[in-house]
Parts: C-alpha cells; sequence; structure tokens
C-alpha cells in the first residue's frame, strides 16, 4: 500500500508540530507549508524535519497552494495557518482577515479545482462563541466573536460549511478551545506565565505583567487535540466538532499553579497593566465536547495542573540548560 500524503499549513506553528508528529507516527507523507521569512523558524519541527517535506507558500498566495497541491497530491490538508494572537487582530485587522478569513477560501478553492476529494480540516475556534450567551458552549451555541481574529475564524468556518455543502467536499471544523504546551507561543498567557515563573527561579527577572486576571479559559494540552483533528478527517461523513475539556479556570487560578509549581507566592510577582487588556474581552469559555467524545472517542488525557506544571518545569529546564 502506498503511503498517505497529509499536507499542514502552519507546520512551524505550536499546533503543526504536533500534528506533524502524529500524522509520521501513523505512516503519513507529511508536506509542511510554511511562509517564506529572512531567518528559519523551525525550532518546533527541529526534531522531526529530516522526516518532512517542507514547502514554501502562503495562505495570502493562492498560486503557491495549487503548485503545492498538484506537486503532492495529498489525500488530506490540515489547515492550521493563521494569524492566531487575539490582542495582535485588534492591531491588524485587515492582515487578519486576510489570512485568517480569506485564507481559508484561497486554499478551499484550490482544492475545489486540483482535486475536490481531498479532505480538508479547518482550525475553528471557542474564540467565534466570544460574548456567548449559553455555557457551556456546544456545537448549537450561537456565535459572537468579540475581536478581529474571532470575526475572522466565524468566516472561515462558514466558507468551510459553504463548500461542503455547495461542492459535497469531506470539509470539517474543530472547534477547538484554548491549548496549550511548553511549545506554546511565549506572548499567549499560559507560556507567558510559565516562562515567567522559570526566569524568576532562575533569577532573570523579578515580575510579569498580565492584563485582565478574570478572563477563564477552558486550557487543555495542544498534544491531545491534533488527534481529535485527525479523527475528524478519518470519519465518513465531514462535521463540525468542539473540542474541549470541560473544565474552566481564571488567569488568577493559573498564575496561582505556576508559581505555586516552583512553590512561588503569585501575587508577590505579578503586576496587572492596562496595556494588556482587550478593547473587548471574552470573560468566559467553557466547552461541551460531548459530540466529540461519542463520535470520535476522543477524551483529554492531562489535567489543567499537569499541563501548566509539565509547562512550568519545561520552561526551567530550558532556561537552566541555556545558562550553563
Ligand atoms: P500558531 O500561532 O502557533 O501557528 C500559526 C501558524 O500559521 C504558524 O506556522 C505561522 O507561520 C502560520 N502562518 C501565519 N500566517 C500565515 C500565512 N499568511 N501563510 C502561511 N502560514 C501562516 O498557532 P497554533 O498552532 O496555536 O494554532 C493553530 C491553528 O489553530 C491556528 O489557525 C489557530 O488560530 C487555531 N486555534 C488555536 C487554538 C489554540 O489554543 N492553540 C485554539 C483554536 C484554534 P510563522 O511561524 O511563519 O508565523
Ligand atoms: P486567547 O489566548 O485570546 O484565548 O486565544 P491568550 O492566551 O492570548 O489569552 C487568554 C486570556 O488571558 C487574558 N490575559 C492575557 N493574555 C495574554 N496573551 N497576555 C497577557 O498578559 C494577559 N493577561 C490576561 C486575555 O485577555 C484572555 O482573556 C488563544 C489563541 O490561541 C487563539 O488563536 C485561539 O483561537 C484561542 O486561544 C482559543
Amino acid at each position: 500500500m502506498t503511503q498517505p500524503v497529509a499536507l499542514v499549513t502552519g507546520i512551524t506553528g505550536q499546533d503543526g508540530s504536533y500534528l506533524a508528529e502524529l500524522l509520521l507516527d501513523k505512516g503519513y507523507t507529511v508536506v509542511g507549508m510554511h511562509r517564506r521569512s529572512s531567518t528559519l523558524n523551525f525550532e518546533r519541527i527541529h526534531h522531526i524535519q529530516d522526516r518532512l517535506i517542507l514547502e514554501p507558500g502562503d495562505l495570502l498566495d493562492e498560486v503557491s497552494m495549487m503548485r503545492i497541491l498538484r506537486s503532492y497530491h495529498p489525500t488530506e490538508v490540515y489547515n492550521l495557518a493563521a494569524q492566531s494572537f487575539v490582542q495582535t487582530s485588534f492591531g491588524q485587522p485587515v492582515l487578519t482577515g486576510e489570512t485568517t478569513a480569506l485564507g481559508v477560501t484561497r486554499l478551499l478553492d484550490a482544492i475545489r479545482m486540483v482535486d475536490p476529494k481531498i479532505r480538508f480540516y479547518q482550525a475553528s475556534t471557542s474564540e467565534m462563541f466570544g460574548k456567548a450567551q449559553q455555557v457551556p458552549q456546544s456545537e448549537q451555541t450561537p456565535f459572537y466573536p468579540r475581536s478581529p481574529y474571532g470575526v475572522a475564524k466565524v468566516y472561515g468556518h462558514w466558507i468551510t460549511i459553504n463548500y461542503r455543502e455547495s461542492y459535497g467536499m469531506h470539509a470539517s471544523s474543530g472547534i477547538l478551545f484554548n491549548h496549550e504546551s511548553p511549545r506554546r507561543g511565549l506572548e499567549f498567557v499560559t507560556r507567558k506565565v510559565t516562562y515567567a515563573v522559570a526566569q524568576i527561579v532562575c533569577g532573570l527577572t523579578d515580575k510579569v505583567t498580565l492584563g485582565n486576571l478574570d478572563a477563564q479559559r477552558d486550557w487543555g494540552f495542544a498534544g491531545d487535540y491534533v488527534e481529535a483533528m485527525w479523527l475528524m478527517l478519518q470519519q465518513d461523513e465531514p462535521s463540525d466538532y468542539v473540542v474541549a475539556t470541560g473544565e474552566t479556570h481564571s488567569v488568577r487560578e493559573l498564575c496561582e499553579c505556576a508559581f505555586g509549581a516552583a512553590n512561588l507566592d503569585w501575587e508577590k510577582y505579578v503586576k496587572v497593566d492596562e496595556h494588556f487588556m482587550r478593547p473587548a474581552e471574552v470573560d468566559l469559555l467553557i466547552g461541551d465536547a460531548s459530540k466529540a467524545h461519542r463520535k470520535l472517542g476522543w477524551a483529554p488525557t492531562m489535567s489543567f495542573r499537569e499541563l501548566v506544571e509539565t509547562m512550568v518545569k519545561a520552561d526551567i529546564a530550558l532556561l537552566s540548560a541555556r545558562s550553563r
């Protein structure tokens, strides 16, 4: 039997790296699309780089995606690429729309023209629920996005459904709630906090400045969530699935847990500054993943505490190794 081929956009990101590992383990040939930059940013995939095919391409450039699809004939495409930082989307709303919204149409349309039988995964998000009127949030909860990022993702979600219904494509969306790992970008709040704890432990700083400590999120482990993406594309029928732990914690609890893991009192080190507050906030996210449990047989394996402790340990190890 020939090896299945998967194309992953956003391969250099947190999820791209975990998904690539999972697909390689399952025997796929993995083609990763990365955008050109003056400095290579393959840190997250360095350990598997020689097993991947890396192709330059951009969600802003349909031609590059057509070329990759025509060259490698993937049977599955995972669209993980996006301008994914909510705060940045307020400062760069147009770029966020071009990439995170219209980029999905460019890729879907390239697939439709090259081979509409290709199975497609869209990285949708709990940010689409935004100011949700319902808790917990499920596939039936109406969207009320609160940032240009959230608005762009709602577009990406609906255009995926539209291509499924218009052209019969096997296109699915995972409505994933926040998921984190030691590979999380340093600007996201979990990693910002765990990295700061490590810096404090190593004597490199004595504080971390945050925004809204009251925001509540349903935080899971990225390694668990990429498995749900793969499972969605193995189903006979395409669909949309919420993927979440079903537990919520505030940023304040995150601080307590992360500093506690290093035997530190968070209140001595955490400062608050307006600069990190958002023009419109998403106050409370908690997901109901019962459809994913039932239909995909998916369940998270890592608790909030384990996740935060793992990230703190990894950051302490990282900074200790650097100072040696
Ligand atoms: P990251 O920010 O870590 O990765 C984003 C990836 O997209 C990077 O590889 C980035 O490349 C790439 N990218 C950005 N712009 C373009 C572009 N114009 N063309 C091609 N590639 C581009 O995100 P995550 O891995 O955390 O998330 C993966 C996806 O899942 C994103 O779409 C995100 O919005 C979505 N999501 C994430 C959740 C989470 O909690 N992590 C929850 C729900 C959805 P580069 O490295 O060059 O910047
Ligand atoms: P989010 O993640 O916006 O949920 O989007 P982020 O970690 O940035 O923020 C979570 C919550 O923490 C509050 N917060 C801070 N956030 C950051 N980044 N920095 C701070 O200093 C800070 N202080 C408080 C935020 O206001 C917010 O309420 C992530 C991204 O991965 C999206 O791409 C993805 O779609 C969603 O998760 C699900």
